[in-house]
């Protein structure tokens, strides 16, 4: 039997659910993010108190050790890693998870067809199931192992192409058609098989094909789109959590693996739309392949544009009520942040209002644009997503548009053969001026070519993002 928690434990069990709730409300601001993050933590150091006092848990020297090592290198992880790595990090994070609910899912159906055969984890956590005879495996535990595994490898995966440890490009060919397959037949058999009981073999096999089903659903998508794959994963270790709650009968795990599944599918949900692509074509289209062709392609244009230098570009931002500033990926790969907030407060000390533009999917990850501000100490009420921000373009002196691209492509408005056609963007094209600071004429993730660069109101400030605003920023002080 799983040791039944007494009232106390169910009682914080649900308030540790509560506070999930409320971190995960937290953080749909980035004025609150930072407390809905502490809530959220002190939720989860509640549940695990809560579990290990569960009685017949046996607090031994290695679970002690576990969690000694595991707080202090996600400490130090969380301390040292760079913004611009964040992604990697939560791919890794989410794996873990994955792998850790596979683990105790394979512990259980171990247990299951093994009755008396000891397994040490469970040993160490005291909560045995007692069977009088073996038998099969739960189907919710099989579920567990597969969704749990494809979630490891696969976010695995995705770390490696982040890293630059495996290439970031789509790799993928017919071949990969028969191996999943292969795959999935193996799955299907060895899962019927555990399913009526049986030994490690068919366990074994089954694990395997799962890990496998993972590396073989990432590889054949191109690097870019990691954070949407990532989030897809993310909520795929929510069920697997909520898979293995139900085995061990745990409702804080239940309640906390049920919110990470929901908001990892809104969250991809909410990417796809924002880029207007469909969730097969992420996973299916190869979409990232598309760089260089298109690069090529837009190199091979060649069309006159007008360009500014950072002189000319002070005196013009010298003499304008309004600016509106476009942050994109550029900003990022360069971390002019700091440079543009300087630049911001230089304008509005001089009576420009001053507001940033926040596509949801600018740079490559969620949020990406936010953090970097937010980083740099911009204010939030300067910070306005498409919806409140785009009426205002019109009546707008300049768009100062930093290292974006695709997010203001006004193609996905109008020419419908473009592979963004439908995409929402910023519309910058509709100020007065705008003012691009890019390195060359090269295109962004979609690789195509950007027609606002040849609008009459365009002006080119070619270079690093963070180089070219410093040198507005002299350039303004010197006036
Ligand atoms: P992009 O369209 O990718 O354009 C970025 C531009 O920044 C490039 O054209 C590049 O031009 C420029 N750049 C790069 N390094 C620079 C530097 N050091 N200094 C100045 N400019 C630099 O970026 P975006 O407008 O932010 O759009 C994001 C794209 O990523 C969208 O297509 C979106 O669908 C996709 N995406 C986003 C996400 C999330 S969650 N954010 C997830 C998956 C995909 P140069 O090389 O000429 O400098």
């Amino acid at each position: 039997m799983v040791p039944e928690p007494t009232i106390g434990i169910q009682v914080a069990y649900l308030v540790a659910s509560i506070l999930f709730i409320v971190g995960l409300k937290f953080l749909s601001s980035p004025r609150h993010a930072r407390n809905g993050n502490l809530i959220a933590a002190a939720g989860m150091i509640l549940a695990v108190g809560a579990t290990l006092a569960v009685p017949g848990v046996r607090v031994s020297p290695l679970l002690v050790t576990c969690v000694a090592v595991g707080g202090i290198a996600g400490v130090w992880a969380a301390r040292s890693v760079s913004i611009t790595a964040m992604p990697q990090m939560v791919a890794m994070l989410n794996g873990l998870g994955g792998g850790a609910a596979a683990l105790v899912s394979c512990a259980g159906i171990w247990r299951a067809t093994h009755a008396g055969v000891s397994v040490t984890l469970f040993q160490t956590l005291r909560v045995t199931v007692r069977h009088d005879a073996p038998h099969g495996a739960s189907l919710v535990e099989l579920l567990g192992v597969l969704i749990g595994s494809v979630s490891f490898s696969g976010s695995a995966i995705a770390w490696g192409k982040l890293q630059g440890v495996i290439s970031e490009k789509a790799i993928a060919g017919a071949w990969t058609r028969f191996v999943n397959a292969a795959i999935v037949i193996a799955i299907l058999v060895s899962g019927a098989m555990t399913l009526e009981g049986g030994g490690p073999g068919r366990l074994a096999v089954y694990l395997v094909g799962s890990l496998a089903f993972g590396v073989f659903m990432v590889i054949p998508i191109g690097g870019a789109d990691m954070p949407v794959v990532i989030s897809l994963l993310n909520s795929f270790t929510g069920l697997a959590a909520a898979s293995t709650g139900f085995a061990l009968d745990n409702r804080a795990l239940i309640i906390s693996g049920t919110l990470v599944g929901a908001s990892g599918t809104l969250l991809t949900r909410l990417m796809c739309k924002a880029m207007n692509r469909s969730l097969a074509n992420v996973l299916f289209a190869g979409f990232g392949a598309a760089h260089a062709a298109g690069a090529a392609g837009a190199k091979a244009a060649a069309k006159p544009v007008r360009e500014i230098g950072p002189e000319d570009a002070a005196v013009l931002l010298s003499n304008i009520r309004s600016l509106i500033i476009v942050p994109g990926y550029g900003m990022a790969v360069a971390q002019a942040q700091h440079a543009v907030r300087e630049l911001a407060d230089m304008l509005a000390h001089k009576g420009v209002d001053v507001r940033y533009a926040i596509h949801p999917v600018a740079g490559r990850m969620p949020g990406h644009m936010n953090v970097l501000l937010a980083e740099a100490n911009v204010p939030y009420t300067q910070l306005f997503d498409l919806d409140q921000i785009n009426p205002e373009f019109g009546h707008t002196d300049v768009a100062l548009v930093i290292g974006a691209n695709d997010v203001v492509n006004p193609a996905a408005r109008t020419d419908t053969a473009s592979p963004i056609y439908g995409m929402p963007i910023l519309d910058a094209d509709k100020a007065q001026h705008c003012i691009i600071i890019k390195r060359s004429m090269n295109p962004g993730f979609a690789g195509i070519d950007n027609p606002l660069y040849y609008e009459p109101r365009t002006m080119m400030l070619f270079g690093d993002a963070k180089g070219a605003v410093t040198k507005v920023l002299e350039a303004l002080k010197m006036l």
